[in-house]
């Protein structure tokens, strides 16, 4: 697979590489800037270079700005252009009168002259970002269609987060990555340093740090929830020395990008606590982690070494990031040492705090204290809200986006990265050919239509939405090439929402450049996903209680061909032109063509139609957590939840019970009862205790016909009862919630997840 990352003097290709591209694509006439910019507008003119078009720098313009733009431009061309003061070609400026908000330009392009001016270095920086982007070039001239942009970025905050923990990226990989944020205008780069897997920076007062926390013995192999777990049995690891943390800060600064580093506390700490077991609450022996999740064992409270470790690490590395922010993380830090850990409990007592929560905001406030007297401001994930948010506290809302309305509602600044929007962990498709992934789905457009300033906030409180950010998971990212193919496209939509303004956006506007772009990516030997345009699926009920398929796919010029019958589309199969009910069980398998060719991979989903299809269901606790809250027709809509429990099909209670009554609208013969339950342990997924199904006539007095009480499978575990010919309208179908998830198993003490689905009768 190619390798992205391999180059130290990305940049410099990304560059010539565009051009090449553009000579390649002559005949792409569609300006493709990635983002959007506020106002672009062409005239009918085109610039052509030569080699005495000199380049005017005005006054106070980095000379990096232009040296990047020059080395480009003569891997293209073959010549440099000529810096000159009193050159009228092309001319960079600064003006902050002229241009009003910070980081933004103006860039105009005629048949005489290309213009920019910047509002500040960046802005220039950004003019020629998108100079290059609109560059065409062929055997002999290097051209420019003529054109005026002003722009400027809706978010000051534009992050991308990578975690480096577990997976290690080399710095020529960090780099590469760091010239493509600049390319797409990112200006933040969150670098997740420390987890329970790994501790990455070097720390020259605690050595151990780089001998055994950067390491791990070995590895899972496949996906956390599979059981039981394989590992293996090789040693991983690598931290970047502290001169190399140096140069990428430098690296990063040139391309006008901010570097905020993560020192993870109180939780995700294993890997620290391999070496210093003296930190966590039982003294240890501890190792890094070598799986994935939340691990109880996390820094101890109560025990004052913690905060001079953290404190003594923390002065090793403000030096190294000269960024306002440093984000301290907060997440997912389980109380259950604490809780009886003599140290926190007296540390509670002694600080006159209520629990657990509140010590770890005593944890977090403290810290703050430090780095504020540091003259730095924290930003921590979104627990930090738990048991009172630290004063200057930044909250990057991650769980959903409650956390950061809640922040600008108390006027503290938020940063949004909700994982159901911008988790490019998550997958990016829900076709069986997607490599293997964390969970979830955020397809291209749901990130592209991600909104962060949420209805809930006012106009005063919406300022403190300071930006967006994708985050990058490494969990299942294990080489350069698989981060690649997880991060592009989706980066891209990210750039675009962080960037371009609200009323700019428009999806097919962005896919329209993205294709253009796309090239552009697979020139540069990025290992960018291709698989936006493959069909997707919506379920309806129709007014008859049937079934509706609605297919759909964003490719221009295609059609969508189906079968039903089980055989593979072609284009002598029925043409798709609107939803269809489905009438019988089986499989729908569609496909996209343009002109004769099949585009991307076949869609394919079964059917199981049943009596109870599109009949009405009361449930008594409401289904949590994005697990179809709201609307009971996913459980009677005759297609089966799948086994990564992405596709919007699975019912979830957590910590509660199911209860479903279907009525099927008259009393009739019923003689199959059957329903889905998802077993994954390892995802706090749990079996009921207790399944029965009950039936009735009249929907007062139950019968009951079915109980199961063990569920073996890891995964699905498909319940089929016979149950002999019974006269009823109604089925009660009750599921006992295994409750709090008992000790010794994964994240004991948390609510339990009961998922469901499909709730089939005959
Ligand atoms: C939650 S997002 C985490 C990470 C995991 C991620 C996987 C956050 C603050 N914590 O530790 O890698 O889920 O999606």
């Amino acid at each position: 697979m190619i390798n992205l990352f391999n180059s130290r003097k990305l940049f410099v290709k990304v560059i010539c590489l565009m051009l090449f591209v553009t000579q390649a694509q002559a005949q792409v006439k569609e300006q493709g800037i990635i983002p959007q910019p506020f106002k672009i507008q062409k005239n009918n003119t085109v610039f052509t270079f030569s080699r005495s078009s000199g380049i005017a720098v005005g006054n106070g313009i980095d000379s990096d700005n232009l040296t990047f733009f020059n080395q480009y431009f003569h891997q293209l061309a073959g010549y440099n252009l000529p810096i000159n003061k009193t050159a009228t070609a092309i001319k960079l400026n600064i003006d902050s009168a002229n241009v009003e908000q910070p980081e933004g330009y103006k860039l105009s392009v005629t048949a005489k002259q290309i213009s920019i001016t910047g509002h500040d270095q960046a802005g220039v920086f950004y003019g020629l970002q998108s100079l290059v982007q609109l560059l065409h070039a062929d055997a002999r001239k290097m051209t420019v269609e003529g054109c005026v942009v002003e722009d400027h970025p809706r978010f000051s905050y534009r992050g991308m987060h990578l975690d480096v923990s577990r997976h290690f990226f080399k710095v020529d990989a960090i780099e590469k990555w760091i010239d493509l944020l600049a390319l797409y205008k990112i200006n933040t780069f969150h670098w997740h340093l420390t987890d329970d897997q790994g501790w990455r920076i070097e720390i020259k007062k605690y050595p151990l740090l780089q001998s055994i926390s950067a390491y791990r013995d070995e590895t899972i192999i496949g996906h956390k929830r599979d059981s039981p777990h394989v590992f293996d049995g090789k040693r991983y690891g690598g931290y970047y020395t502290q001169e190399e943390v140096k140069a990428v800060v430098k690296y990063a600064m040139e391309r006008h990008i901010t570097i905020i580093p993560e020192i993870e506390m109180p939780g995700h700490a294993l890997a620290a606590l391999s070496a210093y077991p003296q930190l966590g609450c039982t003294g240890g022996p501890y190792k890094a982690a070598t799986f994935w999740g939340i691990f109880d064992d996390v820094y101890c409270a109560g025990n004052e070494e913690t905060f001079t470790f953290l404190q003594n690490v923390l002065d090793e590395v403000l030096p190294l990031f000269p960024s306002k922010y440093i984000h301290i993380g907060g997440d997912e830090c389980p109380k259950t040492k604490w809780k009886t850990c003599p140290k926190c409990q007296k540390r509670i007592k002694d600080e006159h705090l209520k629990d657990e929560h509140e010590l770890q905001s005593y944890f977090i406030s403290r810290m703050e204290k430090y780095l504020n007297s540091k003259g730095r401001q924290i930003i921590g994930w979104d627990e930090i809200l738990e048991g009172g948010l630290a004063p200057g506290a930044t909250v990057m809302s991650w769980t959903g986006e409650e956390g950061g309305i809640a922040a600008a509602k108390q006027h503290h600044d938020a940063i949004m990265t909700p994982e159901k929007y911008v988790y490019l962990d998550y997958y990016q498709s829900l076709y069986s050919s997607e490599p293997l992934a964390g969970g979830g789905y955020t397809p291209l457009s749901k990130i592209y239509n991600y909104e962060p300033i949420t209805k809930e906030l006012t106009t005063d409180e919406a300022k403190y939405i300071k930006g967006v950010q994708a985050n990058a998971w490494s969990e299942y990212m294990a080489s350069p090439a698989q981060a690649e193919r997880q991060l592009f496209p989706r980066m891209l939509a990210l750039a675009e929402i962080a960037w371009t303004d609200k009323g700019n956006k428009n999806y097919a506007g962005f896919l329209k450049r993205l294709r253009y772009q796309q090239t552009l990516l697979k020139q540069l030997n990025i290992n960018s996903a291709n698989t936006f345009d493959e069909i997707t699926d919506s379920l309806s009920e129709s007014a008859g209680h049937e079934v509706q398929l609605a297919l759909n796919t964003t490719l221009p010029g295609s059609n969508i061909y189906y079968t039903t019958d089980g055989s593979a589309p072609t284009l002598k199969s029925k043409k798709y032109s609107k939803p269809f009910s489905i009438t019988a069980s089986g499989t729908v398998k569609a496909a996209v063509f343009s002109g004769a060719k099949q585009y991307g991979h076949m869609y394919e989903k079964d059917f199981h139609l049943h009596k109870a299809i599109g009949k009405s269901v009361t449930l008594t606790n409401q289904p949590k957590g994005g697990y179809n809250s709201g609307d009971a027709f996913g459980l009677v809509n005759g297609v089966f939840g799948n086994k990564l429990y992405n596709d919007g099909q699975w019912y979830g209670f957590n910590g509660e019970d199911l209860e479903a009554v279907v009525d099927l609208g008259k009393v009739q013969t019923v003689s199959q009862l059957g329903i889905n339950i998802l077993k994954y342990h390892w995802q706090k997924m749990w079996e009921p205790q207790v399944l029965t199904f009950e039936t009735s006539a009249d929907g007062k007095t139950y019968t009951e016909v079915y109980r199961q009480t063990t569920f073996n499978a890891n995964g699905i575990n498909p319940v089929h009862a016979s149950i002999k010919p019974i006269q009823a309208r109604y089925v009660r179908v009750k599921g006992t919630n295994k409750g709090i998830i008992p000790p010794g198993e994964y994240i004991a003490g948390a609510k339990a997840w009961l998922l469901v689905d499909e709730l089939i009768v005959d």
